[in-house]
């Protein structure tokens, strides 16, 4: 744990400046410098930002919680850290998930490997040394034999393409780059753009600051009440007793999540068809689940016309809270219901049963422009003094994108993905990339699951595989074309029939978020448990779909 009992830091190849290049401070970056280290690798973590914490250094807006439970979501690797750390409650705010990763890495004594305010610009391969040079804007060119991208998921901010966007006189604000001191709403007219996740969770808490408030929906969103709340007396600690079985059960699970999180919950509850069952038992639904009621059905993912009659479930929950039933037949979406992750939320539906706050439902009339005095619709203008853009990412592939990869004889990864789409072998390796290893990269569960739990699976399966290699004496690992195509053909297949691809579904899993974007399911679905059991098989046969030299 201490850096007394790490193993001297030694230099596979003598030509590099570090053994291994990690580009992010996040959850992934952060797990990763400790493994390398622990295991006597000499590491650079190079990070942008000028806070530790990835997503959750960036991702600051008023209302920024997790929506899996936190004993969940919080590293696995040290019974130390899972001791000695307590959250305060069922589902924590930002401001202790970023405190938790600071303190993670004090305990560990990461910083010392770490520059902050350092974003990798660029990063090419030599194939004749089996090192990359990686480039930074701040000037500096590091040589290494390997590179590992830990850049998120979800960390390459999207503006919108809407006329005008900077021509607004009052105050602009991006929750996906929130201002680090925050912002005071009190006595402001504002607006929201966007009701994702970022925007649902924001919207009340801006609503309770705020003199008024207008909410521009393009889509509505799927969302139900995470019922976060501190934890009850003699509560966590009993959880904590019961650790090592959480985390047993959570590696076993098919999302890497068993206390909370609607798949959980519905997977060990759900027997019925929706469509096998009278109309007038499906409400009743309601008194046994709550809000997991929608979700309680087998044929939902499956089954269009199952799926419509789900949302009609979902439809009477926000009648029942929200009174106004033109603004709660606008806040029910008009696609499937799973095309997008549901959504956990703390008074979002109670939100637009205040006087000053109004929901302009774009499908009746769309943006027209950005103003220098607010928000010009199809529908009329509205007067604002703050603008909140809660507009999303290039997912999955944008991070990755915006760096300029050149692997073997300089080809570009940016080209690769635009031109064949996200290829990529386990969401490991890229065919043509040799020694760049991407954690969490597109093909794996990630976002379809506990981002940490997925994110442990893919650091300790890198740090076995450049063991492997320094025990073996080889010098650069790479995907091969045809298993990368096979698996993104499998990863396809999954997906295939559900209504995760639907023609009514556009998603950023798609990425149908981002103008021309190739239209493809990235995430693989399959859960955990078997892509854990193939990234075994892989090692087992001698990393099998991966040519080592
Ligand atoms: O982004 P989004 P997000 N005019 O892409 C709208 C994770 N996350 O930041 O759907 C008008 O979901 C857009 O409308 P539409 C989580 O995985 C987790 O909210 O394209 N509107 C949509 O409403 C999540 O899925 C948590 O029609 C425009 C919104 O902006 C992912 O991050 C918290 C527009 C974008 O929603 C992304 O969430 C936060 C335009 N020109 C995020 N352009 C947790 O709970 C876009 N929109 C842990």
């Amino acid at each position: 744990m201490s850096s007394t009992q790490l193993l001297p830091e030694s230099t596979l190849d003598r030509a590099a400046d570090v053994d291994v290049v990690v580009i992010g401070a996040g959850f992934s970056g952060l797990y990763m410098l400790h493994k390398l280290r622990e295991l006597g690798f000499s590491a650079r973590v190079l990070e942008a930002g000028d806070g530790l914490g990835g997503t959750w250094y960036w991702n600051r807006y008023p209302g920024a919680r997790v929506d899996v439970q936190s004993i969940e979501y919080s590293y696995s690797f040290s019974e130390e850290i899972q001791e000695e750390w307590e959250w305060s409650e069922l589902f924590s705010p930002q401001r202790e998930i970023e405190a938790y990763i600071n303190w993670v890495a004090d305990k560990l004594d990461l910083r010392r490997n770490i520059s902050l305010s350092t974003r990798v610009a660029s990063a090419s391969y030599d194939e004749s040394a089996s090192t990359w040079t990686v480039s930074t804007d701040t000037g500096e060119h590091i040589v290494s034999q390997f590179n590992i991208a830990a850049t998120g998921c979800l960390s390459a901010p999207l503006e919108p393409d809407i006329p005008g966007l900077h021509s607004f006189a009052g105050t602009t604000l991006y929750t996906n780059r929130f201002p680090k001191e925050g912002f005071d709403f009190s006595g402001l007219r504002a607006g929201v753009i966007g009701t994702g996740s970022s925007g649902v969770q924001s919207i009340p808490v801006i609503a309770q600051q705020a003199s008024s408030l207008v909410v521009f929906q393009r889509s509505a969103a799927y969302s139900r009440p995470s019922n976060t709340r501190p934890f009850e007396p003699g509560e966590y600690e009993g959880m904590k007793l019961d650790y090592d079985s959480i985390r047993e059960a959570e590696r076993k699970s098919p999302a890497g999540v068993v206390l909370s999180g609607a798949l959980a919950v519905v997977a060990a509850g759900a027997t019925r068809d929706i469509l096998e069952t009278p109309v007038a038992e499906r409400m009743a639904a309601i008194d046994e689940y709550g809000w997991l009621a929608p979700l309680a059905w087998t044929d939902l993912q499956t089954d269009e016309q199952a799926n419509a009659a789900a949302v009609e479930i979902y439809a009477e929950l926000v009648r029942r809270v929200v009174h106004d039933p033109g603004v709660a037949a606008s806040l029910v979406p008009r696609y499937p219901m799973g095309c997008k992750r549901m959504i956990v939320d703390v008074d979002y539906f109670e939100t637009y049963n205040q006087p000053h706050v109004r929901l302009v439902d774009l499908r009746q009339g769309g943006i027209v422009a950005i103003t220098p005095t607010g928000v010009e619709t199809a529908q009329g203008s509205f007067d604002l003094d703050v603008l909140v853009l809660a507009t999303g990412f290039d997912a999955m592939t944008g991070a990755l994108r915006r760096i300029d990869f050149r692997g073997r004889d300089g080809a570009s990864l940016a080209d690769y993905w635009d031109e064949e789409g996200p290829v990529s072998y386990l969401g490991l390796g890229v065919a043509g990339f040799p020694n760049l290893f991407t954690v969490t990269g597109p093909g794996s569960p990630s976002v379809l699951s506990n981002m940490v739990v997925s994110i442990e699976q893919h650091v300790e399966w890198i740090a076995d595989c450049l063991v492997h290699m320094r025990s073996t004496g080889y010098s650069s690992i790479e995907a091969e074309v045809e298993p990368s195509l096979e698996w993104v053909e499998h990863v396809r297949s999954l997906a295939e029939g559900t209504v995760r691809v639907a023609d009514s579904c556009s998603s950023w899993y798609l990425g149908a978020n981002v103008p021309g974007k190739k239209r493809i399911y990235m995430p693989y679905s399959g859960g955990l448990p078997a892509y854990r059991a193939k990234c075994d098989e892989v090692v087992a046969a001698g990393y099998e779909g991966f040519k080592l030299k």
